[in-house]
């Protein structure tokens, strides 16, 4: 596996935005996506471990990203920002493409090596975000829990949070929980280690 040091960073470019699986790039190399509520910080997490922050588009307006946004990077692989879920205000309609865009990526995208999902650490589990992480596990899918804004609140209940989710999850083996903090960096070398350990170790399949 290789071993970045701490200022190391996933460079990575733009390469595409797809509103569906039809339209996503051939899948030849390993995919990491990030999935999350939106607002959540999905955007700007990848901002911060490709070191380029104008990388994913950061808004304070949530539901902004609507495309499934592919980011290539130099390690060789995909990073995947997935539209975000849950923002009260979005229309019906745009729900309902949201979920039929996602889900079909996710059941169906044969390079998908790992699921970032990010939470609020101060508002983790909330609803979908079990959907998606029953559905990960249902689907025997690496499942890399993020619990984001860590900056938010001190230390005590930084780590509180952290152990709950942890307790919550001990018994699943595909489920890894780290906190985060996109504003400062704070866990991005966990990360990083992890995502060019899963670019290196790509998806096998039976057939
Ligand atoms: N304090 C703090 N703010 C953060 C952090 N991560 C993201 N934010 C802020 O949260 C807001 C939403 O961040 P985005 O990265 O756009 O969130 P997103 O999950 O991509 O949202 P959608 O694209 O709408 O799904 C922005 O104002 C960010 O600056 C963090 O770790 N700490
Ligand atoms: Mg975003």
């Amino acid at each position: 596996m290789p071993k970045p040091s701490f200022n190391s960073r996933i460079e990575s470019e733009f390469l595409t935005s797809a509103p569906n699986l039809s339209k996503c790039p051939e899948p030849k190399l390993s995919e990491v996506a990030f999935a999350g509520r939106s607002n959540a910080g999905k955007s700007s997490v990848l901002n911060q471990i490709t070191g380029n922050k104008s990388l994913a588009k950061v808004s304070k307006t949530p539901g902004r990203t609507q495309m499934l946004n592919f980011f290539e990077s130099k390690a060789g692989g995909y990073l995947v920002d997935l539209p975000g879920y849950g923002y009260a205000k979005t229309s019906k309609s745009d729900q309902i493409a949201w979920q039929k865009s996602v889900n079909e990526y996710l059941s169906f995208r044969e390079t998908l090596r790992a699921l970032v999902l990010v939470m609020d650490i101060r508002r983790p589990n909330q609803e979908y975000d079990q959907e998606l992480i029953n559905w990960a596990k249902e689907s025997d899918l690496t499942l890399h829990i993020l619990l984001n804004k860590s900056d938010k609140i001190g230390t005590n209940k930084k780590l509180d949070a952290l152990r709950k989710t942890q307790l919550e999850y001990k018994h699943w083996s595909n489920v890894s929980i780290q906190t985060f903090s996109a504003l400062k960096g704070d866990g991005r070398g966990e990360l990083i280690n992890k995502i060019l350990y899963w670019f290196g170790d790509p998806v096998t399949t039976s057939s």
